[in-house]
């Protein structure tokens, strides 16, 4: 809980740095909403899913269209009034389509573990086999994880990495998917750092009768400005979160084939949705919109630009990179030399005012709660200014921090050095 000497300070600088937010009368929950809103501008981001949005898009996330059930799709509602919110869920699909290039494309989905569930609702039966990018080796918990659902009511095989070279083997996941002959391959990942090559796995799927669902939750920003090679057109379904690369609100879509259009939808709603947050969807047309504008092509350069530059400035500092470098928005420090886990690792960088996620590297022998690595990525301190000279002074000071990750004073002095920084770096 935070103190009222707390609360009156983060007011203040929220009136020094920040455009004031409306008074909120549940002074509670406005003092915490503050203190996120002081805690985002004087420290830095650098969670590779994190991104800040604009201005426009968190008003629109804030609008009345919160207040509205609109169960069904545009002209096809379980409830009256929906008029404006048939022409703005329109807008957003239409917008969608046209951004990706999508024959079909639904844009209800809360977030990215409703949108892959909602493919496999409309394509599995339960027990089926799915096969997907194992968590260590940079996949994600709705690709087939034990612990997840989709773990437990499909049968999940899972394919890693190549042990020396830390790529996808394309080669070795064709002979897993022959052998075991999956209903779904799911290609796309949390923690990968190369071009995934859709075009291979949609041979693999067409070779071994399985469909293909591509999650591009991660760079779907790049697919969208051509700067990684898109899979519409290539895999059958394509899912995404909206707002990593992409930059939009919390939330997913799903694209698919015309042949599959009417399946998904129903997917959604009946089938694993109720009402859809207009609120977010109307947010979603606002970003597709955005992600349309040259300068976000230009912006999307800048973050693969400051990630290799992060990469290549560790490697020099004589960290090992996952897989060895980047092509896209991110990469994996793998800690095993440096003697340290990932978990201290971020513990060290959260002092010093940088927030990033531990990750497990391939293979990792720690627990996922400890891991042998953290994740980097640069979406978030490049929407807010930061290019590579910055990159690489933060770079130097991310090593600083972590080759004196139990010297909370030296911790404390970093700490002085990256909040001035921060500050002069506005959020939208
Ligand atoms: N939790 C997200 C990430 O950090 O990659 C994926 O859902």
């Amino acid at each position: 809980m935070h103190s009222q000497s707390e609360n009156t300070h983060n007011k203040q600088l929220l009136q020094e740095t920040i455009t004031p937010a409306a008074s909120i009368a549940d002074t509670l929950i406005a003092d915490l909403v503050a203190a996120e809103q002081v805690r985002q501008q004087q420290s830095m981001s650098f969670i590779a899913s994190e991104n800040h949005t604009s201005q426009q898009i968190m008003r629109i996330t804030g609008s009345v269209l919160t207040n509205k059930y609109a169960e069904g799709y545009p002209g096809k509602r379980y409830y009256a009034g929906c008029a404006v919110v048939d022409e703005i869920e329109a807008v957003a699909i239409e917008r969608c389509k046209k951004l990706f290039g999508a024959e079909h494309a639904n844009v209800q989905p809360h977030a990215g573990c409703q949108a892959n569930f909602a493919v496999y609702q409309a394509v599995l039966k339960p027990g089926d086999t799915i096969m997907g990018m194992s968590l260590d080796a940079g996949g994600h918990l709705t690709h087939g994880h034990g612990v997840n659902a989709s773990g437990s009511l499909y049968k999940a095989v899972q394919y890693a990495v190549d042990r020396d070279t830390q790529l996808l083997d394309y080669d070795a996941i064709e002979r897993l998917a022959h052998e075991h002959k999956p209903k779904l391959i799911i290609a796309g990942a949390s923690s990968y750092s190369r071009i995934i090559d859709f075009e291979r796995f949609a041979a693999i799927a067409r070779n071994t009768g399985a469909l293909l669902m591509a999650d591009i939750a991660h760079i779907a920003g790049f697919v969208a400005t051509g700067l990684h090679p898109s899979p519409l057109g290539v895999a059958d379904f394509v899912t995404s979160t909206t707002h990593k690369t992409l930059r939009g609100p919390r939330g997913g879509l799903i694209m698919c084939k015309a042949e599959y259009a009417q399946h998904l939808d129903r997917a959604i709603i009946p089938g694993t949705q109720g009402g859809p947050l207009l609120h977010a969807i109307a947010a979603k047309a606002v970003a597709f919109h955005e992600a349309m504008q040259p300068d976000f092509t230009v912006y999307q350069q800048q973050v693969l630009t400051n990630a290799r530059t992060m990469a290549d400035t560790f490697a020099v500092l004589g960290y090992a990179i996952v897989s060895g470098g980047t092509d896209n928005h991110m990469f994996t420090l793998d800690l095993r030399s440096k003697n340290i886990t990932g978990l201290v690792a971020q513990q060290a960088l959260e002092a010093i005012g940088i927030a990033v996620s531990r990750s497990c590297i391939p293979f990792d022998t720690q627990k996922p709660w400890i891991t042998s690595g953290i994740r980097i990525g640069t979406p978030a301190m490049t929407t807010r200014g930061m290019t590579t000279t910055m990159a690489v002074e933060l770079t130097h000071l991310i090593d600083e921090a972590l080759r004196h990750a139990d010297d909370a004073p030296f911790l404390k002095r970093l700490a002085d050095q990256v909040k001035p920084v921060a500050l002069t770096h506005r959020l939208p």
